[in-house]
């Protein structure tokens, strides 16, 4: 792995830097008022008296919001002259355009002209008790080295380079050396299979990929190289591969690879930032639909960097000096938005967490928490579900005193999680803010905070929209509820920075799936409640996305792959609770006729089918073969009865009359009376840890 060898750097930010002053002072010039002190950026906007008020302007006048929040918050080498320009009935959404700026100086050279010698990064490896930690002077030379590595070898702006690697510095780096030339990154989520990341290569027409040797996660090494190669044998546009040394093991290289850490050495430590457009694309990122088909969905630079650095800085109440410890993997929306992003952006020291939260044992958390000094921890609830299985003891055993924000994302929280995670982990001291968001959103839009610092917060909720974000929630005939104590379709009315500009390659899919629902609205897949208070609760998706520990899987790529199997006619996978994940897959299989093999090993060959195209959380917990699935006259499965079937929600089986036999689903009902024993076994297992 790259070392820093502590060269200094020359910085290139200084006309940046004079720039945001210059745009700052033209901010509070005029009158200032007392919100100023919660929120400086905020400063110029007149008629604020307090944060109420200013959560309404954010609202109602959001474009003075923003411009003013953009002025002060990131560095532009030319000011912007529109703040939006947004029609979300035609999905086209644009943010300070005229305004031009680099992601990569924004989140190193500004800091490192005041502070180079503040650390940037603390990579937590999976070897306990062997961080290393890495300055923003030392971020900045690793960036730009490889940012003139990637210039050498071709890469030009507007191109987009994948990254297959473990979360690690050299992986920010990359991502920050492809902000910084003008390239877009495409982080592929380095437990995805070689299929799964061959298709999204393809998809992002990459022709660069960065990735490691092997990777090192709870003591096992995975072969991320050898993944790559696999991956190669379906990717003939891909020239080169950069390959990064992760372990001491060596990898044979083939005359595509480029050994990574070599080569950077030969570069210079300066590297002229390319000059961006706002909307011009900072990163694809692909999630799952409710199609077999993954969509790729584009951010860009100005607005997507505002909005992951102000929500840092507001919701989880980060100061100058904090060290935040989100401890998501880079291959998610989380982690670029608050591993890397958000806290670089804020000049913030941020954790890279290469390990799982039992390993070696379940204090690690915890013992991180004490060792690093962490401030803010932001976690999933389904790592939180699992700890609070094991006791109160691994918690207890370690300092958490410098905790101050407790986070909890990906998934909705249940109230047993949520109140060991506050009184435990966080002492009865610590707010816990439940964060709504998506690989979508591009950052929070739903919190408990920011709010008055003794307003209530309550379990499992995430309560409060972000400023700027306007939540609707919509009846099934399309119409807004206005009342509260109701429940409904997820939308927002307005636009906002960091919201996706499209899907890679398929506007259309990106107007049908997010703004055809509800013309007009964003939708984004959810329901929620909204209480008598107003505030907002969510229930879960409305589509055929399911969540198995906080990874989003769309059934239908899971049916796509078991339907692979020659033996099979057809298939439908649900999800189901699950104690510890939140959710299960539960995949209902038909042979086809007169086939003739053992349940038990087709079972264990589609668990290794889908393992190895997708990835391994996305393998059914279980298989139920079927003579027939229930479907309409029309011939849709419906995945609505399967979905309460196996919920064991017989009562909520609702209108069976326009099923084409209603047989079917009785004879579902027989046999999964035996399944149901294993549900009921492995939670016992489970709880029993
Ligand atoms: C950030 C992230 C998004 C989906 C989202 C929703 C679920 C995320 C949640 C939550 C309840 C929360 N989700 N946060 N559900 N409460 N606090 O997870 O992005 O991977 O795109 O998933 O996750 O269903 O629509 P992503």
């Amino acid at each position: 792995m790259w070392l820093p060898c502590g060269c200094t750097s020359k910085y290139v930010a200084s006309s940046f830097a004079r720039r945001t002053l210059a745009s700052y002072l033209h901010v509070s010039g005029r009158s200032r008022c007392n919100v100023a002190a919660f929120m400086p950026e905020a400063a110029g906007l007149e008629g604020v008296s307090g944060r109420a008020a200013l959560r309404e302007l954010s609202v109602s006048n959001s474009e003075s919001f923003w411009a003013a929040v953009a002025r002060h918050r990131l560095c532009w080498s030319t000011p912007f002259h529109t703040v939006q320009d947004c029609d979300l009935s035609r999905g086209k959404i644009k943010w300070f355009e005229g305004g031009k700026l680099n992601v990569s100086v924004n989140c190193l050279d500004r800091h490192v002209h005041t502070c180079p010698e503040r650390v940037a990064l603390i990579w937590e490896r999976d070897e306990r008790g062997s961080e290393m930690k890495y300055t923003y002077g030392e971020l900045l030379e690793m960036t730009c080295r490889l940012g003139n590595l990637l210039r050498r070898h071709g890469v030009k702006r507007g191109d987009c380079v994948t990254i297959y690697m473990p979360t690690c510095p050299l992986a920010v780096a990359s991502m920050l050396a492809c902000a910084r030339i003008g390239a877009a990154h495409n982080v592929v989520f380095a437990g995805f299979s070689a299929d799964a990341l061959a298709e999204r290569i393809r998809d992002a027409q990459s022709s660069t990929v960065i990735t490691v040797n092997q990777g090192v996660r709870g003591g096992k090494v995975t072969e991320l190289k050898k993944t790559v190669d696999t991956a190669m044998q379906s990717c003939p546009t891909v020239k080169q591969v950069f390959v990064a040394m992760r372990t001491d093991n060596p990898v044979t290289m083939t005359a595509r690879d480029i050994a990574m850490e070599e080569e950077m050495l030969k570069e210079d430590v300066v590297c002229e930032p390319a000059v961006m457009n706002s909307e011009d694309v900072l990163f694809l990122l692909y999630t799952s639909g409710s199609t077999g088909k993954p969509k790729g969905l584009v951010h860009t630079q100005a607005g997507y960097l505002l909005y992951a650095a102000l929500t840092h800085r507001y919701v989880f109440s980060y100061h100058d000096g904090d060290v935040f410890g989100c401890v998501a993997d880079i291959g998610w929306i989380t982690g670029h938005s608050y591993v890397v992003y958000g806290p670089l952006a804020n000049g913030a020291t941020t954790v890279l967490f290469e390990s799982t939260p039992i390993y070696p044992d379940p204090g690690r958390y915890w013992d991180m928490v004490e060792r690093l000094k962490i401030n803010q921890f932001y976690g999933a609830p389904t790592a939180i579900r699992l700890l609070l299985k094991y006791g109160d003891q691994w918690v207890n055993k370690y300092d958490r005193s410098t905790l101050k924000t407790l986070g909890s994302v990906g998934e909705p929280i249940n109230t047993e999680a949520w109140e060991w995670y506050h009184r435990v982990v966080g002492d009865g001291r610590c707010p816990v803010v439940d964060t709504w968001w998506q690989t979508e959103t591009g950052g929070i839009c739903i919190a408990p905070r920011p709010s008055d610092p003794d307003a209530e917060i309550v379990p499992g909720m995430a309560m409060r929209p972000f400023f700027g974000i306007n939540p609707v929630l919509m009846d099934t005939e399309g119409e807004v509820l206005t009342s509260n104590n109701t429940s409904g379709a997820l939308c927002m009315a307005q636009p906002w920075p960091g919201m996706a500009r499209t899907i890679h390659n398929n506007h259309q899919r990106f107007i049908d799936t997010y703004f055809q629902p509800y013309p007009g609205y964003f939708f984004t897949g959810d329901g929620a409640y909204r209480s008598e208070e107003g505030y907002y609760q969510i229930t879960g998706r409305l589509d055929d996305v399911i969540n198995v520990s906080g990874h989003r899987i769309g059934t239908a790529e899971i049916e796509d792959v078991v339907n692979q199997c020659p033996a099979v006619a057809e298939s439908a996978v649900v999800g189901y609770t699950h104690s510890i994940k939140g959710q299960g897959v539960y995949a209902f299989v038909v042979l086809k006729k007169g086939i003739d093999v053992q349940e038990a090993d087709l079972s264990r060959q589609l668990n290794g089918m889908v393992s190895e195209k997708i990835a391994k959380y996305a393998s059914p917990d279980f298989i139920q073969f079927a003579k027939r699935l229930p479907k309409t006259r029309s011939g849709k499965i419906m995945r609505r009865v399967l979905r309460k079937v196996v919920e064991s929600d017989l009562e909520g089986l609702g209108d069976l009359s326009t099923l084409d036999d209603p047989a079917a689903v009785q004879e579902i009902i027989q046999d999964i009376n035996i399944s149901a024993l294993y549900i009921k076994e492995e939670i016992c297992r489970k709880t029993a840890q």
